[in-house]
């Protein structure tokens, strides 16, 4: 390694990123022209992204055309389980790519070309499981979600705070687990605001349903909100 080594890494990832904030904004140029919402969800890997997919989209069906974009390093695993949900799924598998631990607006706007946007009203992007890098890329979402199990303590906020202090929506998933655990909720719910004191929180559970009309409020809300709802 020599002395230029690091300014030189340092230029190239700010390239990187203004490459990509560029096809951002195109992405968000096309999804309003086409009246697409899209929401960005983030979360560590397994933390229920893709069992709140399955538990929201049968909720969606009668008032919103849905449609998913899903990323993993591989497998098309959850496209399958989306599908199975009878709505279109375009899994990104990154190690086609470089094996990336997030999505980037490149990938997003080529998976989003395979879908028909006049039957879709919601678009969720699931992006790799990782609670770090997804943050740091602008896809041309609406907003973004982050969704953090109970079991994986009340510390992470602080300690990954980018995607929470990123984050439109901190949804806490799993919470029909919490008397089987030490999760102190009071002090996660403090950590999420200490980082970002002005996202919304929510509490739920995609397996026994409790706090899913509220996440299912917030989505209406945010569908008004951007002005893209059709129906
Ligand atoms: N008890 C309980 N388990 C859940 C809940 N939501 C998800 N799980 C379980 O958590 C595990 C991971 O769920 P997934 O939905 O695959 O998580 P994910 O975030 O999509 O995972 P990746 O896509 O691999 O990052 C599975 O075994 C689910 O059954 C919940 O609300 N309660
Ligand atoms: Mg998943």
């Amino acid at each position: 390694m020599t002395r230029n080594d690091g300014p030189q890494k340092v230029d190239i990832v700010t390239r990187v990123l203004a490459a990509n904030d560029r096809i951002a904004l195109e992405n968000r140029k096309r999804f309003a022209a086409d009246s697409v919402m899209v929401i960005d969800i983030m979360g560590s890997p397994g933390s229920g992204k893709t069992s709140l997919l399955e538990a929201t989209i049968p909720r969606l069906k009668e008032t919103s055309g849905t449609g998913v974009i899903v990323g993993d390093i591989a497998t098309a695993r959850d496209a399958w389980r989306i599908a199975l949900q009878g709505v279109p799924a375009i899994q990104i598998v990154t190690e086609n790519f470089g094996g990336a631990c997030h999505l980037e607006a490149g990938t997003v706007a080529e998976a989003y070309g395979k879908l028909d946007a006049s039957a879709i009203d919601l678009l969720f992007i699931e992006n790799v499981g990782n609670l770090v890098c997804p943050a740091e890329f602008d896809l041309g979402q609406d907003a973004r979600v982050v969704v953090l199990s109970v079991t994986e303590g009340e510390d992470k906020p602080l300690k990954y705070p980018l995607a929470f202090h990123e984050a439109d929506l901190v949804l806490i998933s799993k919470c029909d687990l919490v008397p089987y655990l030490d999760i102190d909720m009071d002090s996660l719910l403090e950590n999420v605001c200490e980082v970002n004191p002005r996202v919304d929180k929510m509490v739920l559970s995609a397996k026994s349903g409790q706090g899913m009309d509220d996440w299912m409020a917030w989505l209406a809300a945010r569908m008004k909100m951007s002005g893209k709802m059709t129906s």
